[in-house]
């Protein structure tokens, strides 16, 4: 230790963070003061929450300091979790449970006058994500860092996250969600590790001082990307792993012209465009609509974050990269951040002079991707035009990866010039596009699906030619949720009934959950699970009728479908059942009747036409049902507004069916579907995604299943004709009826004729007529399950019994044995795990 770093220890020599109550009064206390500036007068409670939030954030730093030491000591092998979106939700009360600080940060706030679950509510989603994209890679980050595993996530800092939605007339109305007003906590920056990032200019060929031929990227303009890092608390274990988040920022060189021209104020304007990349997120989650933006986007994440890599790369080991692809790893979530392989040897040849044979080897063994889409619509085609004019090196080095490619594939199919067109990174055409799986595939050794149906049809469909060239790179990871997130923070009713009976090593070892299947049989343990469930559903309704105006009554079926509103997804098909139902009640057929409450959420694109529709469609039928007397609590109907992680945690606890309901062999996955059969929720579903796996978890008798299977929905399409169906089928007839004269739509008829009319179309892509009787049917079923309250009592213990293979831990386990192959490392001091007497 030199001189100046023993006396620089004593900076970090600062005294322990304690953690019993009156540690967090303290430290509440001094935030509140010295950080916020807080007068005790002031009655602003997001300052309470920051308060809280900087006294908890106190207590992570040492371990997220000895986490990062551990790894650069062991230099053990790392992986990086590259995503467009990293959908977090809200950090506080998780980082409270896997610290264990719960009951402390309870008696804490109580001292203070406080309630833990206001001040919870101020603290505003970190919503950078879509949908399941998106959330997948929160839970990963999360169960990574509770195996201890070295992992790092890098992704982009938008200013703005996914819209707010509110609904006006029945519509959906979206505005700005600008999160970071008002500060946030969680997030450090670090302005030293800034990365210069380049765009457009050209490629130059020129000879180095060795006379050799080189080339580089030159006359580009310039961003800078600030790296802004958040702490992944593992679950009570010492370990904080890293989210790393970029920025963009204009360099500071000024516009010359624009400069000398006198025009000060105009050329610190236009540094503008600089920081506009990592101004907001995408809110399409399954069409791409090939905007420059959102390209630079992508290789703005790419770059900076391959450079970051690389730059802690060559500080330990120099610039010697023999041993790179034996000690990182990426992972590539979806084709958004796919540049990143033709980054990566970019940088490697231009920069630290590998030949091409050198950086390809590396680039092949470290890059692996994760499809989360059969739907072709979201496959990223990038026009050759555009990359040439933004990336023009990086398009350099596609086209080179092609040809090399198709020489391989020349060498191996002798005169097969059709199949070289189709696989082709280059699509040929009026325009040309770079087919950014294609790249993905070719730049990978591993490819694989989220969910084992998902990646059996990717090999049989989508990626056939290339599974045929290379079956070795395919493999499965079926999906999964955390459930430190999704059972014990946002149900802490059941989360404590099943520690009293089984402890709770389930937190970090879900499979625990399988000896509940030996308490379905005690009828006093049924009766507390039931008035568990009873208790959240008591909470839902509280929030239901705040927000929708409606009345759910705890006595009624929650039936719920919340998640992105797309076609595919098939919400229509709900309405339709939903309107059948009121159909129903109008006519006195209501023997025996069930009543339901349902519950639909979720935001459509904003330029999706026919998903906005959907929501009005929703909309009007409930305000019609709503308001008839003769329905009463035989059914309601909310469309909840606004749908996002920290509303889920308040729904899926209180779901009793959980819709499921895609058309067989476009949902990938689905990660709801885990959470609510976690929560002890029954589905109602097709085989489709994860369904299929769920249903082999529970058994059949605990699923409610329907619909045309994948190969049946192939098999149908040439002689569909829903025409047909409706007419053979007086329920659905009258469905469409009471649709179509403008029963619900009094002052617009026709307004739902685009609806009717897609369901009515011979070439419907969704099938929803297809479908429509055994849904009915299976409805009826559940309906009936639902009134015999043991009986509905046994099966939803043992959905939660059997949701342990959908835990995210198993999934990164699986990630990790079959393609990271990293060594978990325990930070030396575990200061940060809590003291005995605390976590018991
Ligand atoms: C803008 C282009 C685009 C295209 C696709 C943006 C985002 C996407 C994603 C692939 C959409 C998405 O979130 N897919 C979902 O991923 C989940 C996690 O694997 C799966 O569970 C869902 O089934 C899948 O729809």
């Amino acid at each position: 230790m030199t001189e100046q770093e023993a006396r620089m220890r004593r900076i970090t020599d600062v005294p322990c963070v304690g953690k019993t109550s009156a540690d967090l009064v303290q430290g509440i206390q001094r935030h509140y003061l010295r950080t916020l500036g807080q007068h005790t007068s002031s009655h602003v409670k997001n300052y309470k929450y920051q308060a809280l939030a900087f006294a908890i954030r106190d207590r992570l730093m040492e371990c997220w300091k000895n986490t990062k030491d551990a790894y650069e000591e062991q230099d053990g092998k790392r992986a990086y979790y590259l995503s467009l979106e990293f959908l977090m939700g809200r950090a506080l009360g998780n980082a409270v449970l896997n610290l264990g600080l719960d009951e402390e940060v309870v008696k804490a706030l109580h001292d203070l006058g406080l309630d833990f679950e206001e001040i919870v509510e101020e603290e505003r989603d970190a919503g950078l994500g879509n949908g399941g994209l998106g959330r997948l890679a929160a839970c990963f980050v999360d169960s990574c860092a509770t195996l201890q595993l070295p992992v790092t996530g890098y992704g982009i800092r938008y200013e703005y996250g996914m819209f707010r939605q509110h609904i006006e007339n029945g519509y959906q109305m979206e505005d700005p969600d600008h999160w970071l007003r008002g500060g946030n906590v969680w997030e450090v920056e670090r302005s030293e590790y800034t990365q210069r990032i380049h765009f457009g200019g050209r490629s130059e060929y020129y000879h180095d001082d060795q006379g050799d031929l080189r080339v580089r990227w030159v006359d580009s303009n310039d961003v800078l990307a600030v790296p802004f890092d958040t702490p992944i608390p593992g679950y009570k274990n010492g370990t904080v792993n890293t989210l790393r988040l970029w920025k963009s920022a204009a360099t500071d060189e000024f516009d010359l012209g624009e400069f000398n021209a006198g025009d000060y104020a105009g050329s610190v304007a236009s540094k503008n465009e600089a920081e506009h990349i990592s101004m907001v997120l995408y809110p399409n989650d399954s069409s791409e609509n090939g905007k420059e933006l959102r390209l630079r986007q992508q290789y703005f994440l790419a770059s900076a974050s391959i450079k970051d890599v690389l730059r802690q790369w060559v500080n330990v080991h120099g610039e010697d990269f023999s041993e790179f692809s034996a000690k990182n790893v990426f992972q590539l979530n979806d084709t958004h951040p796919t540049v990143s392989v033709a980054e990566l040897m970019r940088i490697l040849m231009d920069d630290y002079r590998l030949t091409w044979d050198e950086a390809w080897d590396i680039t092949q063994h470290t890059m692996a991707y994760t499809n989360h889409t059969l739907l072709p619509e979201a496959l990223e085609r990038w026009s050759v035009s555009l990359f040439s004019r933004l990336l023009p090196r990086v398009l350099d080095i596609i086209y080179e990866i092609n040809g090399r490619f198709l020489t391989v594939l020349a060498q191996k199919y002798p005169g097969d010039v059709e199949r070289q067109r189709r696989m082709s990174i280059i699509e040929e055409g009026d325009v040309q596009h770079v087919r950014m799986a294609y790249l993905a595939i070719v730049g990978s050794f591993s490819i694989n699906g989220v969910a084992q149906l998902h990646s059996d049809l990717l090999v049989e469909g989508l990626f056939a030619d290339f599974y045929k060239l290379w079956p070795e790179k395919f493999n499965n990871k079926t999906n999964g949720v955390t459930q430190r997130r999704w059972m014990a923070w946002c149900n802490k009713p059941l989360s404590a009934l099943i520690s009293s009976e089984i402890g709770d090593d389930w937190i970090t070892q879900l499979n625990e959950l399988q000896q509940l299947e030996l308490l379905v049989d005690d009828a006093n343990f049924r009766e507390r699970w039931s008035a568990c469930k009873r208790q959240n559903k008591e909470r839902l309704s509280k929030v239901v009728e705040e927000v929708c105006g409606v009345r759910f009554s705890p006595d009624a079926m929650f039936d719920i479908q919340v998640k992105r509103i797309h076609e595919y997804k098939r919400q229509q098909l709900n309405i339709l059942h939903v309107i059948h139902l009121y159909d129903r009640i109008k006519r006195g057929d209501t023997a025996n009747w069930t009543n339901r409450c349902v519950l639909i959420g979720g935001k459509a694109a904003p330029g999706y036409y026919m998903a906005k529709q959907i929501i009005k469609l929703i909309n009007n039928v409930a305000e019609v049902i709503n308001n008839d007397p003769d329905v009463g609590d035989k059914l309601k109907i909310v469309f909840f507004p606004n749908y996002r992680v920290s509303a889920m945690e308040i729904i899926a606890p209180a779901a009793d069916l959980s819709e499921q309901i895609s058309t067989a062999g476009k949902e990938a996955s689905g990660t709801g579907n885990m959470k609510f059969m976690m929560n002890g929720a029954m589905t109602i579903g097709t085989l489709d995604g994860a369904n299929i796996e769920i249903r082999e978890e529970v058994g059949r008798d605990n699923f409610f299943l329907f619909g045309l299977t994948t190969d049946e929905v192939e098999a149908i399409r040439p002689n569909y004709v829903p025409n047909n169906i409706i007419a053979a089928d007086e329920d659905f007839k009258r469905v469409m009826d009471l649709i179509e004269c403008g029963h619900f739509s009094q002052f617009e008829p026709g307004l739902f004729a685009p609806i009717t009319g897609s369901i009515r179309c011979h070439d419907d892509p969704w099938l929803v007529a297809a479908d429509f009787r055994s849904y009915i049917d299976a409805q009826q079923e559940a309906a009936e399950a639902y009134q015999d309250k043991e009986r509905w009592q046994r099966m939803s213990i043992l959905n939660t019994a059997y949701s342990g293979k959908f835990s995210t831990d198993r999934t990164m386990e699986d990630y990790n044995r079959e393609i990271w192959h990293l060594t978990p490392i325990r930070p030396k001091d575990e200061t940060c795990v809590p003291p005995r007497h605390l976590c018991d």
